[in-house]
């Protein structure tokens, strides 16, 4: 069994990103203050391998002073966006059906969030989420629901499976199984790969949270959701502290892997509630996966879930059931850096 972790890398700045984190010195020393009132650290971490660049995407405005609202959306729309990513946006894996149905959520310090569930033909369903925060007296909106009010907000009604998730849908009809996989083997993620060959991803979310320059909290979370799932099926993503949770007095959690285990649990919530009490992030996450582990834990045995957390101070953890899970994490002083998460078990299943 390939073991990611002894290919994962952090390097140092980029050209491109040294590029970028000059506005931000402007922006810290023009008087920004984080959180604790004092010039804060600005960063943004996100959920797998894909993070990287969804991170750098973020950068571009949080290199800027821009807000943190802004750098996540921006940020998850890059695997939105992705060809080669058959679990988040366009060329999604379908249901069972075949149908690409999306699932994303996001959120503010003060508490502002939107989110849509199971909706079709959209291609960045995190732009729609931000609507329903911004547009709407309500928080969640669903599958036709959900595409009537993007439709009637400009989003264009595309298709979204493409010819290789087709393919992938039709291959996996021949035994019509369905069962997550633990996603620990290195994975082909285009620009973010780490050059190694692509293993099984059957599913794979992206979570994303940022601090600005202003001090101000933001998470996004964005989902084509478990492959091969039930039609209509909802996941943790688009839920509210479930699949994401932001407290701008405490921080922000956010969760990948098999959603069922997270909504049971209110993870993210949980996540941040820890933090609230005093623990780290690291610690936070950890405590919440254990937590999800003694509810079920011959079952927890062979799935994966995985939190990502950052407090008002800008540190970051992570823990995850298997191994496997990682996490990038961009500021001033490195763009592209990824970590493996810690685990309760360090073999992997799949
Ligand atoms: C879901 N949590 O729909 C998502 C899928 C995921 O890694 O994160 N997979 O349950």
């Amino acid at each position: 069994m390939t073991d990611r972790r002894q290919f994962l890398k952090t390097s140092l700045l980029g050209a491109s990103a040294l590029a970028m984190a000059k506005p931000l010195a402007a922006a810290a020393s023009s008087g920004a203050t984080g959180a604790t009132g004092q010039p804060g650290i600005v960063r943004v971490a996100s959920t797998w391998d894909f993070g990287v660049a969804a991170n750098q995407a973020a950068w571009t405005v949080l290199g800027q002073g821009g807000h943190a609202l802004d750098a996540v959306e921006t940020g998850v729309r890059v695997p939105e966006a992705d060809l080669k990513n058959h679990s988040v946006g366009r060329a999604g894996y379908p249901d069972r059906d075949g149908h690409v149905s999306l699932d994303a959520s996001i959120m503010d310090a003060e508490g502002n969030c939107g989110a849509v569930a199971a909706i079709e033909h959209i291609a960045h369903p995190i732009s729609v989420a931000r609507r329903v925060m911004e547009r709407t007296p309500h928080v969640l909106l669903v599958g036709d629901g959900a595409l009537q009010f993007a439709l009637e907000q400009g989003f264009k009604k595309e298709h979204l499976l493409t010819p290789e998730s087709e393919k992938a849908w039709h291959e996996w009809l021949k035994t019509a199984h369905y069962e997550p996989s633990i996603n620990s083997e290195v994975r082909d993620y285009g620009k973010t790969n780490l050059g190694l060959p692509g293993g099984k991803d059957n599913h794979d979310t992206i979570g994303m949270l940022a601090l600005d320059a202003h001090g101000k909290l933001a998470g996004a979370c964005t989902t084509s959701g478990m492959a091969w799932k039930m039609r209509g099926r909802v996941g943790d993503s688009p839920i509210i502290g479930a699949g994401l949770y932001v407290d701008g007095d405490v921080g922000g959690a956010t969760s990948t892997g098999v959603g069922e285990e997270v909504i049971r649990n209110a993870g993210s919530f949980l996540v941040v509630e820890l933090m609230r009490q005093g623990r780290t992030p690291t610690e936070a996450c950890k405590e919440a996966v254990m937590r999800i582990i003694k509810r079920r834990p011959e079952a927890t045995k062979t799935l994966q879930v995985g939190f990502l957390a950052m407090n008002k101070e800008g540190e970051v953890g992570a823990y995850a059931i298997q191994h496997g899970f990682t996490y990038a994490v961009c500021d001033a002083k490195k763009q592209d850096a990824l970590l493996p998460s810690a685990s309760v078990y360090t073999t992997s299943y799949s």
